[in-house]
Protein backbone atom coordinates (compact mmCIF):
# COMPACT_ATOMS: atom_id res chain seq x y z
CA UNK A 1 0.00 0.00 0.00
CA UNK A 2 1.13 3.86 -1.02
CA UNK A 3 1.04 5.21 2.34
CA UNK A 4 2.84 8.31 1.83
CA UNK A 5 -0.38 9.54 1.24
CA UNK A 6 -1.59 12.18 3.50
CA UNK A 7 -4.33 9.16 4.55
CA UNK A 8 -4.90 7.18 6.94
CA UNK A 9 -5.36 3.24 5.60
CA UNK A 10 -4.81 1.72 8.73
CA UNK A 11 -7.18 3.19 11.35
CA UNK A 12 -10.25 1.97 9.01
CA UNK A 13 -9.36 -1.55 10.02
CA UNK A 14 -10.46 -0.70 14.20
CA UNK A 15 -14.04 1.10 11.77
CA UNK A 16 -16.57 -1.39 12.81
CA UNK A 17 -15.67 -1.66 16.87
CA UNK A 18 -16.56 2.24 17.00
CA UNK A 19 -19.62 2.43 15.18
CA UNK A 20 -21.81 3.02 18.27
CA UNK A 21 -19.85 6.61 18.69
CA UNK A 22 -21.70 7.85 15.23
CA UNK A 23 -23.90 10.95 16.18
CA UNK A 24 -27.33 10.79 14.81
CA UNK A 25 -26.49 14.07 12.65
CA UNK A 26 -24.86 13.78 10.03
CA UNK A 27 -22.65 16.71 8.81
CA UNK A 28 -22.24 16.75 5.60
CA UNK A 29 -18.93 18.88 6.50
CA UNK A 30 -18.44 20.13 2.02
CA UNK A 31 -22.49 21.51 1.93
CA UNK A 32 -22.81 24.96 3.35
CA UNK A 33 -24.70 26.16 5.28
CA UNK A 34 -25.57 29.31 4.07
CA UNK A 35 -26.30 29.92 0.00
CA UNK A 36 -23.53 32.72 -1.56
CA UNK A 37 -23.71 34.43 -4.58
CA UNK A 38 -20.24 36.17 -6.61
CA UNK A 39 -20.17 39.63 -7.66
CA UNK A 40 -22.15 39.23 -11.00
CA UNK A 41 -25.09 37.15 -8.97
CA UNK A 42 -24.28 33.89 -9.94
CA UNK A 43 -23.79 31.40 -7.35
CA UNK A 44 -20.84 31.22 -5.43
CA UNK A 45 -19.89 27.36 -6.42
CA UNK A 46 -15.93 27.72 -7.62
CA UNK A 47 -16.74 28.86 -11.90
CA UNK A 48 -14.47 29.83 -13.71
CA UNK A 49 -11.79 28.88 -10.67
CA UNK A 50 -9.12 25.83 -11.73
CA UNK A 51 -7.55 24.00 -8.78
CA UNK A 52 -4.20 21.79 -9.03
CA UNK A 53 -4.28 18.83 -6.70
CA UNK A 54 -0.98 16.34 -6.55
CA UNK A 55 -2.21 13.28 -5.83
CA UNK A 56 -2.75 9.51 -6.75
CA UNK A 57 -5.17 10.16 -9.87
CA UNK A 58 -8.75 11.07 -10.36
CA UNK A 59 -11.57 8.11 -11.80
CA UNK A 60 -12.89 10.59 -14.49
CA UNK A 61 -16.17 8.14 -15.51
CA UNK A 62 -17.44 8.79 -11.44
CA UNK A 63 -20.65 10.79 -11.92
CA UNK A 64 -19.55 12.99 -9.61
CA UNK A 65 -16.86 14.49 -12.36
CA UNK A 66 -19.31 15.43 -14.62
CA UNK A 67 -20.63 19.53 -15.49
CA UNK A 68 -24.57 19.25 -15.38
CA UNK A 69 -24.20 21.58 -19.14
CA UNK A 70 -26.11 18.88 -21.37
CA UNK A 71 -29.86 20.83 -21.43
CA UNK A 72 -32.65 19.61 -20.35
CA UNK A 73 -34.98 16.24 -21.00
CA UNK A 74 -38.16 14.98 -20.59
CA UNK A 75 -38.62 11.15 -19.46
CA UNK A 76 -41.38 9.01 -20.48
CA UNK A 77 -43.36 6.95 -18.13
CA UNK A 78 -43.44 3.84 -20.52
CA UNK A 79 -45.30 1.25 -18.46
CA UNK A 80 -48.11 3.74 -17.74
CA UNK A 81 -47.70 2.83 -14.07
CA UNK A 82 -47.18 6.42 -12.30
CA UNK A 83 -43.77 6.24 -11.39
CA UNK A 84 -40.17 5.15 -12.81
CA UNK A 85 -39.30 2.34 -13.58
CA UNK A 86 -36.07 1.83 -14.30
CA UNK A 87 -34.95 -0.91 -17.73
CA UNK A 88 -38.58 0.02 -18.82
CA UNK A 89 -38.99 3.72 -18.96
CA UNK A 90 -37.68 6.01 -21.06
CA UNK A 91 -35.43 9.10 -21.76
CA UNK A 92 -36.87 11.56 -24.72
CA UNK A 93 -33.59 11.84 -25.41
CA UNK A 94 -33.91 12.84 -29.15
CA UNK A 95 -36.97 15.06 -27.86
CA UNK A 96 -39.76 13.67 -30.51
CA UNK A 97 -42.35 12.94 -27.42
CA UNK A 98 -41.15 9.17 -27.99
CA UNK A 99 -39.66 6.52 -26.25
CA UNK A 100 -37.12 5.18 -28.94
CA UNK A 101 -35.23 2.03 -28.76
CA UNK A 102 -31.67 3.17 -26.80
CA UNK A 103 -33.55 5.84 -24.66
CA UNK A 104 -34.57 3.33 -21.90
CA UNK A 105 -33.87 4.88 -18.50
CA UNK A 106 -31.90 3.26 -15.44
CA UNK A 107 -29.81 4.29 -12.45
CA UNK A 108 -25.93 3.84 -11.55
CA UNK A 109 -27.58 2.14 -7.99
CA UNK A 110 -24.15 3.95 -6.21
CA UNK A 111 -22.76 1.80 -3.35
CA UNK A 112 -22.53 2.38 0.03
CA UNK A 113 -19.39 2.09 1.76
CA UNK A 114 -19.74 4.37 4.59
CA UNK A 115 -20.47 1.23 7.20
CA UNK A 116 -24.18 2.17 6.97
CA UNK A 117 -23.67 5.59 8.56
CA UNK A 118 -25.05 6.96 5.55
CA UNK A 119 -28.67 5.72 4.67
CA UNK A 120 -29.66 4.82 1.18
CA UNK A 121 -30.13 1.51 -0.32
CA UNK A 122 -27.74 1.08 -3.60
CA UNK A 123 -30.99 -0.72 -5.33
CA UNK A 124 -33.23 1.99 -4.49
CA UNK A 125 -32.93 5.12 -6.39
CA UNK A 126 -33.05 7.94 -4.61
CA UNK A 127 -32.71 11.17 -6.55
CA UNK A 128 -30.77 13.09 -3.95
CA UNK A 129 -27.97 10.29 -4.14
CA UNK A 130 -27.64 8.63 -7.59
CA UNK A 131 -27.68 9.45 -10.83
CA UNK A 132 -29.51 7.93 -13.89
CA UNK A 133 -27.89 6.72 -17.14
CA UNK A 134 -29.61 6.22 -20.81
CA UNK A 135 -28.70 2.36 -21.75
CA UNK A 136 -28.63 2.59 -25.15
CA UNK A 137 -27.36 -0.86 -25.72
CA UNK A 138 -29.95 -2.40 -23.23
CA UNK A 139 -27.60 -4.45 -21.39
CA UNK A 140 -29.00 -3.17 -17.69
CA UNK A 141 -25.78 -1.37 -17.04
CA UNK A 142 -23.51 1.48 -17.87
CA UNK A 143 -21.29 1.25 -20.34
CA UNK A 144 -18.21 3.78 -20.49
CA UNK A 145 -14.74 4.20 -21.36
CA UNK A 146 -13.07 3.25 -24.78
CA UNK A 147 -13.72 -0.25 -23.55
CA UNK A 148 -17.41 -0.06 -24.47
CA UNK A 149 -16.27 1.87 -27.41
CA UNK A 150 -16.95 5.47 -26.67
CA UNK A 151 -14.94 8.11 -27.21
CA UNK A 152 -13.53 11.74 -26.51
CA UNK A 153 -15.66 13.23 -27.82
CA UNK A 154 -19.09 11.62 -25.82
CA UNK A 155 -20.65 12.96 -23.54
CA UNK A 156 -20.10 11.74 -19.86
CA UNK A 157 -17.07 9.38 -21.85
CA UNK A 158 -20.30 6.31 -21.78
CA UNK A 159 -23.41 6.27 -21.98
CA UNK A 160 -25.52 9.38 -21.29
CA UNK A 161 -25.51 10.76 -17.53
CA UNK A 162 -28.48 12.40 -15.89
CA UNK A 163 -29.66 13.78 -12.51
CA UNK A 164 -33.35 14.56 -11.86
CA UNK A 165 -34.65 17.74 -10.72
CA UNK A 166 -36.56 17.00 -7.80
CA UNK A 167 -38.79 19.42 -7.54
CA UNK A 168 -41.93 17.59 -5.30
CA UNK A 169 -38.86 16.98 -2.93
CA UNK A 170 -40.41 12.82 -2.36
CA UNK A 171 -36.41 11.78 -3.42
CA UNK A 172 -37.97 10.08 -6.23
CA UNK A 173 -38.27 11.08 -10.15
CA UNK A 174 -41.96 12.13 -10.22
CA UNK A 175 -44.22 12.80 -13.13
CA UNK A 176 -43.05 15.67 -14.86
CA UNK A 177 -40.07 16.61 -13.75
CA UNK A 178 -37.32 17.32 -15.59
CA UNK A 179 -33.70 15.77 -15.95
CA UNK A 180 -30.61 17.24 -16.55
CA UNK A 181 -28.19 15.57 -18.81
CA UNK A 182 -24.50 15.67 -17.67
CA UNK A 183 -21.83 16.35 -20.37
CA UNK A 184 -18.10 18.23 -19.80
CA UNK A 185 -15.14 16.66 -17.90
CA UNK A 186 -14.53 18.74 -14.91
CA UNK A 187 -10.44 17.41 -15.23
CA UNK A 188 -8.99 19.71 -17.71
CA UNK A 189 -5.67 17.84 -17.64
CA UNK A 190 -4.01 14.99 -15.95
CA UNK A 191 -0.39 13.94 -15.81
CA UNK A 192 -0.16 10.70 -15.42
CA UNK A 193 2.69 8.80 -13.53
CA UNK A 194 4.92 8.01 -16.50
CA UNK A 195 4.84 11.79 -17.17
CA UNK A 196 2.10 11.25 -20.28
CA UNK A 197 0.01 14.08 -20.25
CA UNK A 198 -4.34 13.73 -21.32
CA UNK A 199 -6.02 16.85 -21.69
CA UNK A 200 -9.84 17.09 -22.24
CA UNK A 201 -10.91 17.13 -25.43
CA UNK A 202 -8.07 15.18 -26.97
CA UNK A 203 -7.60 12.14 -25.04
CA UNK A 204 -8.51 12.25 -20.99
CA UNK A 205 -10.81 9.22 -22.03
CA UNK A 206 -7.67 7.18 -22.17
CA UNK A 207 -6.61 8.07 -18.47
CA UNK A 208 -5.01 5.75 -16.14
CA UNK A 209 -7.76 4.55 -13.28
CA UNK A 210 -6.52 5.91 -9.64
CA UNK A 211 -6.18 2.25 -8.65
CA UNK A 212 -5.31 4.06 -5.15
CA UNK A 213 -9.15 5.86 -4.60
CA UNK A 214 -7.01 8.77 -2.44
CA UNK A 215 -7.49 11.40 -5.13
CA UNK A 216 -10.92 10.42 -6.56
CA UNK A 217 -12.16 11.17 -3.04
CA UNK A 218 -10.01 14.29 -2.73
CA UNK A 219 -11.88 15.63 -5.64
CA UNK A 220 -14.96 14.53 -4.23
CA UNK A 221 -14.64 16.72 -1.07
CA UNK A 222 -13.40 19.97 -3.66
CA UNK A 223 -15.08 19.62 -6.79
CA UNK A 224 -17.30 16.78 -6.88
CA UNK A 225 -21.11 16.45 -7.73
CA UNK A 226 -23.93 19.08 -8.63
CA UNK A 227 -24.57 22.37 -6.49
CA UNK A 228 -28.22 22.44 -4.96
CA UNK A 229 -29.56 19.64 -6.33
CA UNK A 230 -28.05 16.70 -4.46
CA UNK A 231 -27.70 15.87 -1.05
CA UNK A 232 -23.97 15.85 -0.94
CA UNK A 233 -21.20 17.54 -2.87
CA UNK A 234 -18.02 19.04 -3.33
CA UNK A 235 -17.47 22.91 -1.36
CA UNK A 236 -16.84 23.71 -5.09
CA UNK A 237 -18.34 21.77 -7.46
CA UNK A 238 -18.32 23.81 -10.72
CA UNK A 239 -14.24 24.39 -10.57
CA UNK A 240 -12.01 22.42 -12.66
CA UNK A 241 -8.95 19.98 -11.91
CA UNK A 242 -5.32 19.50 -13.27
CA UNK A 243 -3.72 16.98 -11.28
CA UNK A 244 -0.52 15.24 -11.23
CA UNK A 245 -0.55 11.72 -10.37
CA UNK A 246 2.27 10.40 -8.08
CA UNK A 247 4.60 7.47 -8.58
CA UNK A 248 6.32 6.16 -5.65
CA UNK A 249 9.58 4.81 -4.83
CA UNK A 250 10.72 2.12 -2.72
CA UNK A 251 13.37 4.07 -0.76
CA UNK A 252 12.82 7.60 0.28
CA UNK A 253 12.37 10.23 -1.16
CA UNK A 254 9.08 8.23 -2.13
CA UNK A 255 8.12 10.87 -4.65
CA UNK A 256 10.88 11.51 -6.68
CA UNK A 257 10.04 13.77 -9.20
CA UNK A 258 7.89 16.34 -6.96
CA UNK A 259 9.31 19.12 -9.52
CA UNK A 260 7.87 17.85 -12.54
CA UNK A 261 4.53 17.83 -10.84
CA UNK A 262 4.82 21.05 -9.43
CA UNK A 263 5.75 22.35 -12.43
CA UNK A 264 3.21 20.66 -14.52
CA UNK A 265 0.07 22.35 -12.33
CA UNK A 266 1.82 26.02 -11.96
CA UNK A 267 2.38 25.61 -16.59
CA UNK A 268 -1.71 24.68 -16.68
CA UNK A 269 -2.09 27.86 -15.12
CA UNK A 270 -3.90 26.58 -11.78
CA UNK A 271 -5.18 29.03 -9.42
CA UNK A 272 -4.44 27.07 -6.16
CA UNK A 273 -2.32 24.19 -5.41
CA UNK A 274 -2.91 21.52 -3.31
CA UNK A 275 -0.37 19.11 -2.00
CA UNK A 276 -1.78 15.30 -0.90
CA UNK A 277 1.52 13.27 0.12
CA UNK A 278 3.72 13.62 3.57
CA UNK A 279 6.69 12.61 4.09
CA UNK A 280 9.25 12.78 6.50
CA UNK A 281 11.96 10.17 5.72
CA UNK A 282 15.46 12.15 4.71
CA UNK A 283 13.97 15.22 4.83
CA UNK A 284 15.11 18.35 6.65
CA UNK A 285 11.80 19.22 7.19
CA UNK A 286 13.03 23.03 7.82
CA UNK A 287 11.65 23.78 4.42
CA UNK A 288 14.70 24.37 2.68
CA UNK A 289 14.83 22.21 0.02
CA UNK A 290 14.26 22.93 -4.16
CA UNK A 291 11.18 21.55 -3.96
CA UNK A 292 9.64 23.88 -1.12
CA UNK A 293 11.54 27.08 -2.60
CA UNK A 294 9.52 26.21 -5.98
CA UNK A 295 6.36 26.34 -3.72
CA UNK A 296 7.56 29.69 -2.08
CA UNK A 297 8.04 30.97 -5.54
CA UNK A 298 4.62 29.93 -6.76
CA UNK A 299 3.23 31.21 -3.69
CA UNK A 300 5.00 35.09 -4.44
CA UNK A 301 2.98 34.26 -8.08
CA UNK A 302 0.01 34.70 -6.40
CA UNK A 303 -0.96 31.05 -6.43
CA UNK A 304 -2.88 29.81 -2.79
CA UNK A 305 -0.55 26.45 -1.91
CA UNK A 306 -2.21 24.74 1.31
CA UNK A 307 -0.90 21.16 1.90
CA UNK A 308 -2.34 18.56 4.37
CA UNK A 309 0.24 18.41 7.79
CA UNK A 310 0.79 14.78 7.70
CA UNK A 311 -0.99 12.24 10.01
CA UNK A 312 2.52 11.09 11.90
CA UNK A 313 1.76 12.07 15.45
CA UNK A 314 0.67 9.03 17.57
CA UNK A 315 2.90 7.04 14.71
CA UNK A 316 6.15 6.29 17.37
CA UNK A 317 8.65 7.39 15.11
CA UNK A 318 9.80 10.80 16.44
CA UNK A 319 11.49 11.35 18.94
CA UNK A 320 13.65 14.07 20.48
CA UNK A 321 16.26 13.97 23.11
CA UNK A 322 18.76 17.05 24.72
CA UNK A 323 22.27 15.19 24.19
CA UNK A 324 24.77 16.93 26.62
CA UNK A 325 28.59 17.49 25.51
CA UNK A 326 30.25 14.06 25.84
CA UNK A 327 27.42 12.16 27.44
CA UNK A 328 27.20 8.71 25.19
CA UNK A 329 23.36 7.89 24.99
CA UNK A 330 21.66 5.00 22.71
CA UNK A 331 18.22 5.06 21.01
CA UNK A 332 16.72 2.11 19.21
CA UNK A 333 14.11 1.14 17.05
CA UNK A 334 12.77 -2.44 16.52
CA UNK A 335 10.58 -3.48 13.60
CA UNK A 336 8.71 -6.74 12.57
CA UNK A 337 9.81 -9.60 10.09
CA UNK A 338 6.05 -8.63 7.78
CA UNK A 339 4.06 -5.56 8.23
CA UNK A 340 0.86 -4.94 6.23
CA UNK A 341 1.24 -8.41 4.09
CA UNK A 342 4.94 -7.39 2.63
CA UNK A 343 8.38 -8.64 3.78
CA UNK A 344 10.05 -5.61 6.24
CA UNK A 345 13.32 -5.66 4.13
CA UNK A 346 14.04 -2.17 4.71
CA UNK A 347 14.23 0.58 7.69
CA UNK A 348 15.49 4.10 7.14
CA UNK A 349 16.05 6.52 9.83
CA UNK A 350 17.08 10.40 10.07
CA UNK A 351 18.59 12.50 12.76
CA UNK A 352 17.97 15.73 12.74
CA UNK A 353 19.85 19.07 14.31
CA UNK A 354 20.57 22.57 13.84
CA UNK A 355 24.32 23.30 14.90
CA UNK A 356 26.28 22.29 11.97
CA UNK A 357 29.45 22.04 14.23
CA UNK A 358 28.50 19.67 16.26
CA UNK A 359 29.76 16.48 15.08
CA UNK A 360 27.70 14.10 16.40
CA UNK A 361 29.23 10.23 16.59
CA UNK A 362 26.91 7.14 15.29
CA UNK A 363 27.68 3.79 16.47
CA UNK A 364 25.35 1.21 14.80
CA UNK A 365 24.38 -2.55 16.46
CA UNK A 366 22.30 -4.85 14.20
CA UNK A 367 20.09 -7.44 15.29
CA UNK A 368 22.49 -10.10 15.28
CA UNK A 369 24.56 -8.41 17.52
CA UNK A 370 27.24 -7.07 15.38
CA UNK A 371 28.33 -3.04 15.52
CA UNK A 372 29.22 -0.93 13.02
CA UNK A 373 32.87 1.20 13.35
CA UNK A 374 31.87 5.14 14.40
CA UNK A 375 30.68 7.37 12.10
CA UNK A 376 29.68 11.35 12.01
CA UNK A 377 30.91 13.00 8.73
CA UNK A 378 30.74 11.72 5.07
CA UNK A 379 28.79 9.22 3.21
CA UNK A 380 28.67 5.39 2.58
CA UNK A 381 28.08 1.56 2.83
CA UNK A 382 28.70 -0.26 5.69
CA UNK A 383 28.10 -4.31 5.97
CA UNK A 384 27.53 -5.13 10.01
CA UNK A 385 26.91 -8.90 10.44
CA UNK A 386 24.34 -9.94 8.41
CA UNK A 387 23.83 -6.35 7.20
CA UNK A 388 24.39 -3.10 4.85
CA UNK A 389 23.89 0.06 6.32
CA UNK A 390 24.14 3.70 4.23
CA UNK A 391 24.58 6.70 6.25
CA UNK A 392 25.02 10.22 5.05
CA UNK A 393 26.03 13.75 6.66
CA UNK A 394 23.88 16.44 5.14
CA UNK A 395 23.65 20.07 6.18
CA UNK A 396 21.03 22.39 4.15
CA UNK A 397 20.98 25.80 2.99
CA UNK A 398 19.05 26.77 6.46
CA UNK A 399 21.97 25.09 8.57
CA UNK A 400 20.03 21.47 9.15
CA UNK A 401 22.32 18.56 9.71
CA UNK A 402 20.53 15.40 8.63
CA UNK A 403 22.48 12.12 9.15
CA UNK A 404 20.79 9.47 6.86
CA UNK A 405 20.90 5.67 7.70
CA UNK A 406 19.22 3.06 5.69
CA UNK A 407 19.25 -0.70 6.52
CA UNK A 408 18.68 -4.19 4.32
CA UNK A 409 19.95 -7.37 4.88
CA UNK A 410 22.58 -9.00 2.62
CA UNK A 411 20.42 -11.86 1.41
CA UNK A 412 17.51 -9.92 1.16
CA UNK A 413 15.96 -10.97 4.02
CA UNK A 414 13.84 -8.67 6.09
CA UNK A 415 15.08 -6.10 8.84
CA UNK A 416 13.29 -7.22 11.77
CA UNK A 417 14.37 -7.18 15.66
CA UNK A 418 16.28 -4.56 17.14
CA UNK A 419 18.50 -1.58 16.17
CA UNK A 420 20.37 0.17 18.31
CA UNK A 421 22.36 3.44 18.13
CA UNK A 422 24.97 4.72 20.54
CA UNK A 423 25.48 8.56 19.85
CA UNK A 424 27.61 11.01 21.02
CA UNK A 425 27.90 15.03 20.49
CA UNK A 426 30.96 17.29 21.15
CA UNK A 427 28.55 19.89 22.44
CA UNK A 428 25.36 20.16 23.74
CA UNK A 429 22.37 19.46 21.16
CA UNK A 430 19.17 19.03 20.41
CA UNK A 431 18.36 16.14 18.16
CA UNK A 432 15.47 14.74 16.41
CA UNK A 433 15.62 11.42 15.31
CA UNK A 434 12.34 10.31 12.61
CA UNK A 435 12.31 6.42 11.30
CA UNK A 436 10.49 4.75 9.01
CA UNK A 437 10.16 1.03 7.50
CA UNK A 438 9.00 -0.36 4.26
CA UNK A 439 5.29 -0.17 4.60
CA UNK A 440 5.57 3.91 4.38
CA UNK A 441 2.63 3.63 7.26
CA UNK A 442 2.04 6.74 9.45
CA UNK A 443 0.60 4.64 12.13
CA UNK A 444 4.22 2.69 11.75
CA UNK A 445 4.86 -1.01 11.75
CA UNK A 446 8.34 -0.09 13.01
CA UNK A 447 8.59 2.13 16.24
CA UNK A 448 11.47 3.66 18.43
CA UNK A 449 11.62 1.87 21.46
CA UNK A 450 13.02 4.34 23.83
CA UNK A 451 9.40 5.41 24.33
CA UNK A 452 10.17 8.15 27.23
CA UNK A 453 11.58 10.58 24.02
CA UNK A 454 8.74 9.41 21.27
CA UNK A 455 7.20 13.09 20.83
CA UNK A 456 4.73 14.45 18.70
CA UNK A 457 5.78 18.06 18.83
CA UNK A 458 7.40 18.60 15.51
CA UNK A 459 5.52 15.94 13.30
CA UNK A 460 4.31 18.32 10.51
CA UNK A 461 5.21 16.89 7.40
CA UNK A 462 7.21 17.91 4.07
CA UNK A 463 6.33 19.23 1.64
CA UNK A 464 3.86 21.57 4.28
CA UNK A 465 7.18 22.57 5.82
CA UNK A 466 7.87 24.93 3.00
CA UNK A 467 8.08 28.49 4.24
CA UNK A 468 4.84 29.86 2.14
CA UNK A 469 2.24 26.53 2.25
CA UNK A 470 -0.99 26.64 4.42
CA UNK A 471 -0.48 23.87 6.26
CA UNK A 472 -3.78 22.32 7.45
CA UNK A 473 -4.74 19.83 10.72
CA UNK A 474 -7.46 17.46 10.68
CA UNK A 475 -10.21 17.58 13.26
CA UNK A 476 -12.99 15.07 14.35
CA UNK A 477 -15.97 15.00 13.00
CA UNK A 478 -19.65 12.74 12.43
CA UNK A 479 -17.66 9.77 13.58
CA UNK A 480 -14.61 9.15 16.36
CA UNK A 481 -12.74 6.12 16.11
CA UNK A 482 -9.01 6.74 18.14
CA UNK A 483 -9.15 5.68 22.28
CA UNK A 484 -9.98 8.84 22.75
CA UNK A 485 -11.29 10.47 20.23
CA UNK A 486 -14.05 13.19 21.03
CA UNK A 487 -16.41 14.87 17.77
CA UNK A 488 -14.53 18.51 17.92
CA UNK A 489 -11.20 17.12 19.43
CA UNK A 490 -8.03 17.52 17.31
CA UNK A 491 -7.58 14.06 15.50
CA UNK A 492 -5.01 11.96 17.11
CA UNK A 493 -2.85 11.50 14.07
CA UNK A 494 -2.66 15.70 13.11
CA UNK A 495 0.67 16.65 12.63
CA UNK A 496 1.23 19.33 15.69
CA UNK A 497 4.56 21.26 17.20
CA UNK A 498 6.94 23.85 15.61
CA UNK A 499 8.92 22.71 12.76
CA UNK A 500 12.80 22.13 13.13
CA UNK A 501 13.07 26.07 12.13
CA UNK A 502 11.05 27.18 14.10
CA UNK A 503 7.91 27.89 11.74
CA UNK A 504 4.29 27.22 13.82
CA UNK A 505 3.69 23.57 11.78
CA UNK A 506 0.46 24.10 11.28
CA UNK A 507 -1.88 26.70 9.84
CA UNK A 508 -5.63 25.49 9.97
CA UNK A 509 -7.35 22.79 10.98
CA UNK A 510 -10.53 21.28 8.92
CA UNK A 511 -12.81 18.36 9.22
CA UNK A 512 -10.58 14.92 9.18
CA UNK A 513 -12.59 11.98 10.32
CA UNK A 514 -14.95 10.55 9.11
CA UNK A 515 -16.47 12.72 6.55
CA UNK A 516 -18.31 11.60 3.30
CA UNK A 517 -17.18 11.52 -0.29
CA UNK A 518 -17.27 9.73 -3.48
CA UNK A 519 -14.56 7.28 -4.43
CA UNK A 520 -14.49 4.75 -7.20
CA UNK A 521 -16.39 2.20 -9.28
CA UNK A 522 -19.36 4.74 -8.29
CA UNK A 523 -18.94 4.41 -4.52
CA UNK A 524 -19.38 7.01 -1.69
CA UNK A 525 -17.00 6.48 1.25
CA UNK A 526 -15.58 7.85 4.32
CA UNK A 527 -12.98 9.42 4.40
CA UNK A 528 -10.24 10.48 6.70
CA UNK A 529 -6.91 12.37 8.03
CA UNK A 530 -5.26 15.71 7.02
CA UNK A 531 -6.26 13.81 3.33
CA UNK A 532 -9.71 14.73 4.27
CA UNK A 533 -8.70 18.27 6.05
CA UNK A 534 -6.50 20.06 3.57
CA UNK A 535 -9.21 20.03 0.42
CA UNK A 536 -11.93 21.41 3.13
CA UNK A 537 -9.78 24.54 2.96
CA UNK A 538 -8.63 23.97 -0.54
CA UNK A 539 -12.43 24.32 -1.29
CA UNK A 540 -12.83 27.33 1.08
CA UNK A 541 -10.21 28.94 -1.58
CA UNK A 542 -11.52 28.05 -4.64
CA UNK A 543 -15.39 29.93 -3.29
CA UNK A 544 -12.81 32.97 -2.13
CA UNK A 545 -10.93 33.39 -5.61
CA UNK A 546 -14.39 32.99 -7.26
CA UNK A 547 -15.62 35.86 -5.51
CA UNK A 548 -12.11 37.78 -5.89
CA UNK A 549 -9.44 36.64 -8.50
CA UNK A 550 -6.68 39.14 -7.55
CA UNK A 551 -6.79 37.75 -3.76
CA UNK A 552 -3.00 36.67 -3.34
CA UNK A 553 -1.76 33.42 -1.07
CA UNK A 554 -0.71 35.87 1.81
CA UNK A 555 -4.19 37.67 1.32
CA UNK A 556 -5.94 34.45 2.01
CA UNK A 557 -4.15 32.86 4.37
CA UNK A 558 -5.34 36.07 6.29
CA UNK A 559 -8.78 35.94 5.59
CA UNK A 560 -8.89 31.85 7.12
CA UNK A 561 -6.70 33.28 9.70
CA UNK A 562 -8.98 35.95 10.77
CA UNK A 563 -12.12 33.90 10.41
CA UNK A 564 -11.14 30.56 12.13
CA UNK A 565 -13.11 29.45 14.95
CA UNK A 566 -12.11 28.54 18.70
CA UNK A 567 -13.91 26.63 20.73
CA UNK A 568 -13.41 24.60 24.02
CA UNK A 569 -11.20 22.26 21.89
CA UNK A 570 -9.12 24.44 20.38
CA UNK A 571 -8.00 26.88 23.61
CA UNK A 572 -6.70 29.92 23.04
CA UNK A 573 -5.13 30.70 19.88
CA UNK A 574 -2.89 30.48 17.60
CA UNK A 575 -0.85 27.32 19.24
CA UNK A 576 0.83 24.97 17.97
CA UNK A 577 -2.15 21.50 17.61
CA UNK A 578 -4.34 24.17 16.21
CA UNK A 579 -2.52 26.75 14.45
CA UNK A 580 -5.33 29.80 13.73
CA UNK A 581 -8.18 26.96 14.49
CA UNK A 582 -10.83 25.73 13.08
CA UNK A 583 -11.88 26.71 9.67
CA UNK A 584 -14.84 28.38 8.87
CA UNK A 585 -15.64 28.68 5.56
CA UNK A 586 -18.85 30.68 5.48
CA UNK A 587 -17.37 33.65 7.44
CA UNK A 588 -14.25 33.95 5.51
CA UNK A 589 -16.81 34.45 2.00
CA UNK A 590 -18.68 36.96 4.51
CA UNK A 591 -15.17 38.25 5.55
CA UNK A 592 -13.86 39.10 1.92
CA UNK A 593 -17.71 40.23 0.77
CA UNK A 594 -17.69 43.31 3.78
CA1 LIG B 1 -43.07 3.48 -14.97
CA1 LIG C 1 -37.54 9.81 -28.21
CA1 LIG D 1 -25.49 -0.32 -21.10
CA1 LIG E 1 -39.76 13.72 -7.21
Amino acid sequence: MKKTLVFVIVTFLILPFSLLRAQDDIWYTTVLKEKFLDKNGNPLTGKGVVVGDIDSGVDIFSPFFFFADGGEYDWIDVDKDGEFTPGVDAVDFNKNGKADAGEILNFIGMKNNTYGILKFKSKEYKADMDFLYMDKNKNGKRDFGEKDGFTESDATYGEQLFICIDKNKDNKLSHGEKLIALKTSKVRAVREKDGTIRRRGIDLIKLEPDTVKHGTSVCGLMIGGQYGIQKMCGIAPDAELVMANINYDYTPRFVRNFPDLIKFVRDEKVNVLLFEDGEWMWEFMDGSTDEEELTNQIARDGITVIGGGGNLASGNMHMKDNLKAGQLMSYAFKGPKEAEGKKNDGAFTSFLWTDKDAKIAFTVESPDGKKSPEVSDGSGFITIGDYHMFYSRDVSSKGTVMFRFGFSAKDSGTVDGEWKFSVKSPKDVAIDGFLVDVTQSWSGSTHWTNKNLITDEGTVTFPSTADSLIAVGAYTVNFAFGPNDKLGSLCYYSGIGYNIDGKMGIDICAPGHSTFTVSTENSYTLFSGTSSAAPHVTGAVILLLQYDPTLTHAQIRNILKATAISDEFTGKLPNTNWGFGKLNTEAAIKYLMK
